[in-house]
């Protein structure tokens, strides 16, 4: 299947925990953002996340996917807390698509597919749209989406000083 992560931290060294995951999926990615310094949403009250966006080609199932996310997040320490708050490593599936290119939807405890903020925030979309500016989700492209975006939050959506172009 073909899928889209998003990877986000704002602990430590934020930057090398999101670039240690796009290291890890490397061998499997089809395509991948630059890293971005974002503002917080959800939660504004904490610092700048760095979020990245890696589309891979894997014969995981979503499931399989998922326990290597976690046992990344767990290797950079990531204890579950608050809700939308601080983290040292965050890697959520935001797409999944069977090889004939359909959707694979999710509603089980563990795993919703696609995932269900994906659609409102620009630390997805915008590395997303640059990373693939032919993406879709749920049916509507990803360029519609950023465009539909309140500027703000785009404009909150910056290029890392030093990051890949
Ligand atoms: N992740 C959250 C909540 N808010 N904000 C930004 N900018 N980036 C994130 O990765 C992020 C967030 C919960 O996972
Ligand atoms: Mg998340
Ligand atoms: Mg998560």
């Amino acid at each position: 299947m073909r899928a889209v992560l998003s990877v986000g931290a704002n602990l430590d060294d934020a930057a090398g925990a999101v670039e240690g995951v796009l290291r890890h999926f490397a061998p499997e990615a089809v395509a991948v953002s630059p890293v971005y310094d974002t503002a917080p949403w959800g939660v504004t009250d904490q610092p700048d996340f760095a979020n990245a966006v890696v589309i891979i080609d894997t014969p995981d199932t979503p499931e399989q996917l998922l326990d290597r996310c976690q046992a990344l997040e767990n290797a950079a320490g990531r204890v579950r807390e608050l809700r939308w708050g601080p983290r040292t490593l965050d890697v959520d599936i935001v797409q999944c698509a069977a090889p004939d290119g359909s959707e694979i939807r999710s509603a089980t405890d563990r795993l919703s597919l696609p995932h269900p903020h994906a659609h409102e925030r620009a630390f997805v979309l915008v590395p997303w749209l640059a990373a693939d500016p032919d993406g879709v989700l749920a049916g509507v492209p990803v360029a519609t989406l950023v465009d539909g975006l309140p500027s703000a939050d785009v404009a909150g959506v910056r290029l890392q000083e030093g990051g890949r172009p």
